[in-house]
């Protein structure tokens, strides 16, 4: 068991989910498991939440091409078979990245309590899953995780017309707010900052969305952000 300090907050890192180890340990030290892949995006959201807002957790490391999320333990977890999920220090278990980020987030000045701004945050999350990470995130996985292969070259230039669609809606948005869902930073803004700024590693050139490119900046200067390999 390797303990290190992050954040000023101590956390508690293991290399596998096999046995039941970890969650002795997280009782305790009374945090969440976070189950994971460092280089995931929707895996990072949840990281870049935890370090903004200074939760702590423990990091349970996942490895998707090992087949770690198809097991039956993990299934516990999230019986659909991805990352990333949390296991909260009560037991409860959390999946799907944005419900994720909305849980961690609530009662801080990511996720506003009205109505109608709370609905503009969950507009450009359910943006993100449906019209952004499909392209995106897709084109992404192609080209990093399985080397852009002969076989899949049809379907990654497929993947480009529809992300280019999605960089330009954002593109439109940053003309009139600074921030996705208006003047102020919210979990949307992490959800779809997760892939974009990965967008070039699945072939888009963010230099043709100046606004997309100056909010990837703004973002990467909150206090306490964190990057994806930090
Ligand atoms: N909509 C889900 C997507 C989760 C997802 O697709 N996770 C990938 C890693 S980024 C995964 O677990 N892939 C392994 C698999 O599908 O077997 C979310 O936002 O959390």
């Amino acid at each position: 068991m390797k303990l290190y300090r992050s954040n000023d907050q101590l956390f508690y890192r293991k290399g596998s989910i096999a046995g039941r180890c970890h969650a002795c340990a997280e009782r305790r030290l009374n945090v969440m498991n976070v189950y994971g892949d460092q280089r995931s995006g929707n895996c990072y959201k949840v990281r870049l939440t935890c370090a903004l807002l200074g939760i702590a957790y423990n990091w349970i490391p996942i490895d998707i091409r090992s087949q770690d999320t198809k097991t039956e333990q993990f299934r516990r977890i999230n019986p659909n078979g991805k990352i990333p999920a949390v296991e909260l220090s009560d037991g409860r278990c959390l999946w799907e990245s944005n419900a994720i980020i909305n849980y961690l987030a609530r009662h801080s000045s990511l996720l506003p309590n009205d109505a109608y701004e709370l609905a503009k945050v969950q507009q450009w999350q359910f943006f993100e899953q449906y019209s952004h990470e499909p392209y995106i995130a897709v084109a992404r996985y192609i080209n990093v995780y399985l080397g852009r292969p002969a076989e899949k070259e049809a379907e990654y230039e497929g993947r480009q017309q529809g992300g280019h669609r999605a960089l330009s809606v954002m593109e439109e948005q940053f003309h009139t707010s600074e921030f996705v869902a208006g003047d102020r930073m919210t979990t949307a803004d992490i959800s779809l900052y997760a892939y974009t700024h990965l967008a070039d590693e699945g072939g888009y050139e963010l230099e043709r969305y100046p606004a997309v490119s100056s909010w990837l900046d703004r973002i990467s200067r909150q206090p306490r952000y964190i990057g994806m390999l930090d």
